[in-house]
């Protein structure tokens, strides 16, 4: 059986998640908590190295890079739903967001996330404490990243953040406002991997996101979240407790 180590549906780990919901394929759930460190645990590394979920095991393979688990998906197991396009123009569509996701947008909200919340989680532990911890991680941009977030971000690096996220709420909603999902004409993984990063910001960016300001990114937002294997991922699958969804 597929096994999918994961947070839960957020961020990057909401990516596979759902994509193994809409598929309607079995799957083995592992959810790591991040407050306990889980996946800086020995056992983890054994399956990921590089300590980080998600991460998929099929069989005697791993598959790691939230994007590229839902494309091996997407090639191994061809259920009824496909979540992407049949032609080589609507791959390539499908693929100029995922990349965009992947290499942009999920980078300013995650120094946010980790400005709000990473942050306090690890103010609350020792020197000692802390440094057991960032020992134990084997990226060292992770480690810096875990240091920043304990230190606190500097002021200019979050400002400039906000303006990356600002643009990109916009860019989705300048699409969105006229087209029912990224790639015209089909739910695909482009919808899933960007949803998976602009899912809650109608809660923790309400100032960017909401119904005067954004309304084809909310009316988006809010289509995917009513679709049956959103609601059941989110119904069965616990979430981090790091930062709350709405
Ligand atoms: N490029 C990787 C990034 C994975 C990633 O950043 N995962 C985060 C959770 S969304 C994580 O494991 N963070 C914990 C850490 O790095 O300490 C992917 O797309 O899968």
């Amino acid at each position: 059986m597929l096994k999918l180590y994961s947070f839960g549906p957020a961020a990057n780990s909401m990516k596979p998640l759902l994509t193994l919901y809409e598929k309607g394929l079995d799957f083995e759930k592992n959810r790591l908590d991040p407050a306990k460190f889980e996946h800086h645990t020995d056992w983890f590394k054994a399956i990921n190295p590089r300590g980080q979920v998600p991460a998929l095991v099929d069989g005697d393979r791993v598959i790691t890079e939230s994007t590229v688990i839902c494309e091996y998906l997407e090639d191994e197991y061809q259920t009824a739903v496909s979540l992407r396009p049949a032609t080589s123009a609507g791959k390539a569509a499908m693929r100029v967001w995922t990349k965009w996701v992947d290499e942009y947008f999920c980078w300013c909200v995650s120094t946010i996330g980790w400005h709000r919340y990473v942050g306090n989680m690890v103010k609350a532990l020792s020197d000692a404490e802390f440094e057991e911890k960032v020992a134990a991680i084997p990226v060292v941009e992770q480690q810096v990243k875990w240091r920043r977030a304990r230190e606190g971000f500097p002021q200019d690096m979050l400002d400039e953040e906000m303006r990356k996220i600002a643009y990109s709420v916009a860019r989705l909603d300048d699409h969105l406002r006229t087209h029912e999902w990224l790639v015209p004409g089909q739910f695909t993984l482009a919808d899933i991997c960007n949803f998976a990063i602009a899912n809650g910001m109608q809660f923790g960016f309400s100032e960017l996101v909401n119904k005067d300001a954004t309304p084809g990114l909310l009316r988006w937002i809010e289509q995917i979240n009513a679709r049956p294997a959103a609601r059941a991922m989110f119904a069965e699958v616990e979430l981090e407790k790091l930062g709350p969804r709405e």
